[in-house]
C-alpha cells in the first residue's frame, strides 16, 4: 500500500547535451537519488525525471566541429547520458530531452499565454557580433580584460579572479573564442520577459521557505539591486525552437529547459497511465515538486522559473534544493583543467556504489562545495564499508553457512542489543529527510562498529573451536548477521547494488517497514564477497586529460 502523504515529483537539473557526464554531474544526480530511493522505500509515491537539455549555441558549435548535424549529436549524447546514469542506478522513471514535441508544445503554449498578457517587451539592443563567423557571440564566447580588476583571459560576462560581473559591451579587448578575431557591436531586436513586474509575488514566494537560508540570501541581494527584464530570444544561426511570427528569432534555450521539467514529466504521465499530469502541475495542485539544482543557476529557477509558472498558470516548486560544487585542489571540477573523470570512465576502474558512498558521506543541506580526493575515497571505502560492514556479514556467515547449513538461529542473542539497533531508524530517516547524508553515513558507521565489537567480545571462532555445532554460536552469528541486515537496509538508497547483493545473500526482500523484525529460523545464501577493496592502481589517467 502507497502511503498517504502528498505524492512527489522530483528532478535534477539537465545536462547540456554538448558534453559528457562527468563526476561533477553525478553529484546532483547521486543526492537525488538518495532522497528519491529513500522515500521510496518508505512507501512514498514519487516521480523521478530529468533530461539532456539539447539546445544553444554550444551544441550547435559543437556539431559542427564533429561536421554532423546539431540533431544527431544530441541524438547521441541523449543515448549516452541515459546509460551513463543508468550505471549508477540512478533510478528515474523518466528520462527525456528538451527537443522534444512535448516540450515544443509547451513553450508555445507558454508562450502564447505570456504574450497575450503583454509580458514581453521589444528591445534593440547592442552585441558583440562574430563578423568572421557570422554569429551574435554568447558571453562565455568572449574572453578580454576584466574592466574592474584588468585580470587578462576573462569570460565576457564575469571574472573568475574578482568575481565582479559585468556586460560584455565592457569588457576590455574583447575575442571572439569562436575565430580570435576582435568583435563588432551590432544591434539586433530582442524579447524581454518583464521579471520586474513579478518582483513582488518572488519576494513573498522566496520568503515562504522555499530556499535554503543561505541561498535566500543570496536572492536578497539581486532585490536590492532590482530585477531586471529577461532576453529569451536569440539570433540565427541558433539551434533550438523558432519563436512564431519573429523573423530568424528563436528561444533562448534557458526558456525551453526549466519547461522540459513539464513536458518531461508529461511524456512520463503519456507513458503510465496511473499518473495524472494535472494532479502535479495544474496552479493549486497540492502534489510535490523538487528541484535539486547547483548553485550555479539559482537566479534561473528561484527568479525566472516560478515567474514564468506564475505568468502561465502553473504551479510553482515546493522546494529548491541547492549543493555546492564538486571540486579538486579547491576548484569546480568540470572547470579546473586537471580534474575531469567523465562517469563512464570511473566504472571502467571502480563501481559505482563506491561514488555514491562518498558522495553520501560528505553531503549536507548546505551549499558548501564538497571536495574530490579519490586517495580519500578509495581509504574509506576500504576501511568502512570493506573492513566493517561486509566483515560483518563475512566474519558470521561462515559459521551459519558451513556449521548449521545456512540456518539462522531460532532466537534473537541480545534483545536489547538489537532495538538498540533499529529503535535509531528514526533518527536516520529524519537526516534522510533533511538531506543529511553525512550524518546518516556517521550513524551507520557508529553502529558498525557497535556490532563488529559485539561479536569481537562473544569471539564465536572460540566456541567453534570447542563445539562447532553449539548453539550460542549459531545464535550469535545470527545476531551478527540481523544487525548486519538492519545495516543494510539503512544504507540501501546509497549503496544500491550492495543491498541487492544482500537480498540475495540474505535470501529475503529487505524492507523498512520490517526492519524491527528479525531473521529467524531462516535460511540464508552462501556468503560471497560483496565487494573487493579498492586498488589506486592504473587511474593516473583520470586527472590528466580533458575533452
Ligand atoms: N543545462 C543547464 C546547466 O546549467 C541546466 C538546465 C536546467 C534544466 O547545466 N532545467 N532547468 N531549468
Ligand atoms: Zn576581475
Amino acid at each position: 500500500m502507497i502511503n498517504k502523504e502528498k505524492k512527489m515529483l522530483v528532478t535534477c537539473a539537465f545536462p547540456y547535451a554538448n558534453g559528457p557526464i562527468h563526476l561533477g554531474h553525478m553529484l546532483e544526480h547521486i543526492q537525488a537519488d538518495i532522497w528519491v530511493r529513500y522515500h521510496r522505500m518508505r512507501e512514498r509515491e514519487v516521480w523521478f525525471i530529468s533530461a539532456d537539455d539539447s539546445h544553444g549555441t554550444a551544441t550547435m558549435l559543437k556539431a559542427e566541429t564533429f561536421n554532423i548535424s546539431p540533431e544527431k549529436l544530441i541524438l547521441d549524447s541523449y543515448k549516452q547520458h541515459k546509460l551513463d546514469l543508468l550505471n549508477f542506478n540512478i533510478s528515474y522513471d523518466n528520462y527525456y530531452l528538451t527537443h522534444s514535441k512535448e516540450n515544443k508544445f509547451f513553450l508555445k503554449k507558454i508562450f502564447s499565454k505570456l504574450d497575450k498578457k503583454k509580458l514581453f517587451e521589444i528591445k534593440v539592443i547592442n552585441q558583440l557580433y562574430d563578423s568572421k563567423k557570422n554569429i551574435f557571440l554568447p558571453d562565455r564566447y568572449i574572453k578580454g580584460i576584466c574592466p574592474v580588476c584588468l585580470e587578462n583571459n576573462q569570460y565576457g560576462d564575469n571574472c573568475e579572479k574578482c568575481g565582479s560581473t559585468y556586460s560584455t559591451m565592457d569588457v576590455i579587448d574583447p575575442k571572439s573564442v569562436i575565430s580570435n578575431t576582435t568583435p563588432v557591436i551590432k544591434k539586433s531586436t530582442h524579447l524581454f520577459f518583464k521579471l520586474k513586474k513579478f518582483t513582488k509575488m518572488l519576494k513573498i514566494w522566496i520568503a515562504s521557505g522555499v530556499l535554503q537560508k543561505s541561498v535566500m540570501n543570496k536572492t536578497k541581494e539581486w532585490f536590492k539591486n532590482g530585477l531586471k527584464n529577461w532576453n529569451i530570444s536569440r539570433d540565427a544561426p541558433y539551434f533550438g525552437f523558432k519563436i512564431p511570427n519573429f523573423l530568424n528569432k528563436y528561444f533562448y534555450v534557458w526558456l525551453d529547459a526549466p519547461i522540459g521539467y513539464i513536458s518531461t514529466f508529461k511524456n512520463l504521465c503519456n507513458k503510465n497511465n496511473n499518473i495524472n499530469f494535472d494532479e502535479f502541475w495544474k496552479k493549486d495542485s497540492t502534489s510535490q515538486v523538487f528541484h535539486f539544482i547547483g548553485k550555479d543557476i539559482i537566479y534561473f529557477h528561484s527568479l525566472f522559473w516560478p515567474a514564468i509558472l506564475e505568468a502561465s498558470s502553473f504551479r510553482k516548486p515546493t522546494k529548491i534544493f541547492v549543493h555546492g560544487y564538486l571540486t579538486n585542489n579547491g576548484k569546480k571540477f568540470s572547470k579546473s583543467k586537471n580534474s575531469f573523470i567523465k562517469s563512464s570512465d570511473w566504472l571502467k576502474y571502480f563501481n559505482s556504489d563506491s561514488l555514491r558512498y562518498y558522495y553520501a558521506s560528505k553531503l549536507s543541506s548546505t551549499i558548501e562545495d564538497i571536495e574530490f580526493d579519490l586517495k580519500d575515497l578509495v581509504q574509506r571505502f576500504n576501511s568502512e564499508i570493506v573492513n566493517k560492514v561486509i566483515n560483518l556479514a563475512s566474519r558470521n556467515a561462515k559459521f551459519i553457512n558451513y556449521n548449521f547449513n545456512n540456518s539462522l538461529s531460532s532466537s534473537i542473542d541480545e534483545p536489547k542489543l538489537f532495538s538498540l539497533f533499529y529503535k535509531e531508524s528514526n533518527v536516520i530517516e529524519s537526516f534522510y529527510k533533511k538531506r543529511e547524508y553525512f550524518l546518516v553515513i556517521k550513524k551507520i558507521m557508529f553502529f558498525s562498529d557497535l556490532a563488529n565489537k559485539y561479536i569481537t567480545e562473544q569471539s564465536p571462532w572460540k566456541i567453534a573451536k570447542n563445539n562447532s555445532k553449539s548453539l550460542k554460536l549459531q545464535s550469535i552469528c545470527s545476531m551478527g548477521i540481523n544487525l548486519f541486515r538492519i545495516i543494510i537496509i539503512w544504507l540501501a538508497p546509497i549503496m544500491p547494488d550492495l543491498f541487492l547483493k544482500v537480498e540475495k545473500f540474505l535470501n529475503t526482500k529487505l524492507l523498512w517497514k520490517e526492519i524491527s523484525i528479525p531473521l529467524l529460523d531462516h535460511k540464508i545464501s552462501l556468503f560471497t564477497p560483496l565487494y573487493k577493496r579498492l586498488e589506486m592502481s592504473n587511474t593516473d589517467f583520470f586527472f590528466c586529460k580533458k575533452k
